[in-house]
């Protein structure tokens, strides 16, 4: 097999868990030290070797709450994956993982999910373990679980690894 694949990927989770930074840790290989809130859809454009694969992965990274609404639809469509974010220090994000699940099923069906657990640099503030973590994507029947930091770097390119994976094994 040859040719090359284009796969959208989308990220969601709570505002704030992390998910630009991770978008942008990836693709660009920094950390971006001003915070600018997304407006609607950012789509980030990387061309990834995996595996004799040629792969044009489209990250879609969305914006708060409020505006995400808006867009919704569009957002989900046609995605092939998504990886789904929560800040370890933040009990509440960790909660609506089920919600964020329960809307990409909705939009996309059951698509590859990874679980991510972000900031895992912030040891002294962490409040969700890594077990807790493994349990929630074993009972939630999610593809992979992994935890990051966007800051360090930390399995941030093995997040998207992941997820490129995981929608191969069942393209
Ligand atoms: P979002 O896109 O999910 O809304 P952002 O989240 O990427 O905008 O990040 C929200 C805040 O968390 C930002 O801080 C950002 O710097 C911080 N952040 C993201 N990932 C990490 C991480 O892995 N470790 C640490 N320590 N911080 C992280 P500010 O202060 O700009 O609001
Ligand atoms: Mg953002």
């Amino acid at each position: 097999m040859s040719g090359e694949y284009i796969l959208k990927v989308v990220v969601v989770g709570d505002l704030a868990v992390g998910k630009t930074s991770l978008v942008v840790r990836y693709a660009e290989n920094k950390f971006p030290t001003s915070y600018k809130p997304t407006i609607g859809a950012d789509i980030m454009v990387k061309m990834v070797d995996l595996k004799g694969k040629k792969v044009r992965l489209a990250i879609w990274d969305i914006a708060g709450h409020e505006t995400f609404q808006k867009i919704r639809r569009y957002y989900y469509q046609g995605a092939a994956g998504a990886l789904i974010l929560y800040d370890v220090t933040n009990p509440e994000s960790f909660e609506h993982v089920k919600d964020w699940y329960e809307d990409v099923v909705t939009h996309c069906g059951k698509i590859p999910v990874v679980l991510i657990g972000n900031k895992i640099d912030l040891k002294d503030q962490r409040k969700i373990t890594t077990e807790q973590g493994i349990k929630k994507a074993e009972e939630m029947g999610l593809s992979k679980f992994l935890e990051t930091s966007a800051k360090t770097g930390a399995n941030v390119h093995t997040a998207f690894v992941s997820i490129i994976e995981e929608v191969l094994k069942i393209t």
